[in-house]
């Protein structure tokens, strides 16, 4: 068979010493920890958009990646992006992968042709999960790309577009549950608005409510077992993107009930787009029972858009790690590298090198989450923090036994309080972090 990457070896665990640009220096798949192998703490996933698909075009420029994979014929060219995504994945150890419907097949002059194209490389598809052992980890629909979609997909003004969009999201459902994905994600795309001026606000969220309920009980019709997923996103490409972050979306599951069915997706870059830390939003999913999988890249911190780069900041990949563990690790969910080299790196081997990077930064920051656990200090230092809370007035607090007037009493009583505030000894945390990290 035809090798698409002559230039990607396969690449191997060699540990942290080693010096080869093509080899891992922390992912050792088959280590198992704690009773699990390393392959199924990270359940790492190739992004089939980005991979196979992008080529580097910015607002200024061409691409400058040659992705037709030496086919001119264009089902020819998404066939040899099949076969090469799947040789991509076997060489690098990356056992899923995640796909929006364009990605995989291109778009025909009328949906039922897109939809046979669909069938014919999904069957190809198909058969390359089985032979090289790959697992699906979610799919989606592009319904932001085509002109139609100009003002929202669920949340277009014309119901002819909504009307589209839901014949296309089922199509993409089908297509995930033909490949056994255990995951199905939405992602805003434009539903959004840039201006009130020509907006129904209220009409446009009721309807993407509509779009969710009716395309999510369509999937458990047909036997979808797995999770539904929102990937909130503050901004880009409408100015008000309705499912800005975490806190946002969750209220919005909760008004249109439809929390039961739903987790998110968390992607780092969208999350500092939000004005949050990726721990942030981690953290709010976790603790509101909506964790569910992860985008792993970063951002840059002096520029206002989503970049998605490959992940690197192990500082980062530490506290993400440390939110999973909490969380009880991933269940359906997984570490899917919406991630893309920058454009100047337009190689083959950089596309290599940057998995191998953010591989390694994710492997790292598992094995300090464990160590954090393990060390217990600052998990210890934040349990000492709300002691109070665990007898006395705390207690009756958290418990409901006591009123306001009670509360009151007590207040006046003591005259003050300031006695029992304690440091919040950040600077100190922060150097155990560290002496985590390095050592
Ligand atoms: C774009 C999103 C997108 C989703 C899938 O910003 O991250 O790539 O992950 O539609
Ligand atoms: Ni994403
Ligand atoms: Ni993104």
């Amino acid at each position: 068979m035809k090798e698409f990457f002559p230039e990607i070896p396969y690449i191997k665990y060699e540990g942290p010493k080693s010096k080869n640009p093509f080899a891992f220096r922390y992912y050792d798949p088959d280590r198992v920890i704690n009773g699990k192998k390393m392959r199924e703490h990270l359940k790492f996933a190739l992004s089939y958009w980005h991979t196979m698909c992008g080529d580097g075009t910015d607002m200024f420029g061409r691409g400058t990646f040659v992705k037709n994979f030496g086919a001119e014929d264009v089902m020819e060219v998404y066939k040899n992006k099949a076969y090469a995504a799947f040789e991509f994945m076997d060489k690098l150890s990356v056992d899923y992968f995640c796909f929006h419907d364009r990605d995989i097949a291109p778009e025909a002059d009328t949906l039922k042709e897109t939809n046979e194209r669909l069938d014919v490389i999904s069957d190809l598809i198909k058969e390359l999960m089985e032979k090289y052992d790959k697992k699906l980890l979610w799919g989606t629909a592009n319904c932001f790309n085509n002109p139609r979609y100009m003002h929202g997909a669920g949340t277009s003004p014309n119901a002819e577009v909504f009307a589209f969009a839901a014949a296309q999201i089922k199509k993409a459902i089908e297509l995930t549950v033909k490949f056994g994905g255990n995951g199905y994600v939405y992602w805003g795309g434009r539903e959004g608005y840039e201006t009130l001026l020509n907006t129904d606000m209220k009409l446009e969220l009721d309807n993407m409510a509509r779009l969710l309920k009716m395309t999510s009980e369509y999937a458990r019709s047909i036997g979808f077992k797995g999770d539904f997923y929102i990937e909130p996103k503050p901004k880009e490409p409408t100015k008000h993107q309705y499912d800005f972050d975490a806190a946002t979306v969750i209220g919005f599951l909760n008004k249109y009930g439809l929390y039961k069915d739903f987790k998110l997706n968390i992607e780092a870059n969208h999350a500092t787009l939000a004005g949050h830390t990726f721990q942030h939003e981690l953290c709010t999913a976790r603790i509101n029972g909506m964790f569910g999988s992860i985008d792993a890249n970063q951002g840059d911190m002096l520029i206002g858009w989503d970049t998605d780069q490959f992940p690197t900041n192990v500082y980062d990949t530490t506290l993400c790690m440390s939110e999973v563990i909490k969380a009880g690790g991933f269940t359906n969910g997984g570490l899917n590298f919406d991630a893309k080299t920058r454009r100047g790196s337009f190689t083959p081997e950089d596309i290599a090198l940057a998995y191998i990077a953010g591989m390694d930064a994710f492997a790292f920051g598992f094995l300090k989450a464990m160590e954090i656990e393990e060390d217990g200090r600052l998990g210890e230092f934040v349990k000492n923090r709300y002691a109070s809370y665990e007898t006395g007035i705390g207690a009756d607090i958290v418990n409901g036994n006591i009123t306001i007037e009670e509360l009151e009493k007590y207040a006046l009583e003591k005259g003050d309080v300031i006695e029992a505030v304690k440091s919040g000894r950040q600077e100190r945390l922060e150097t155990i972090l560290n002496e985590v990290i390095f050592n």
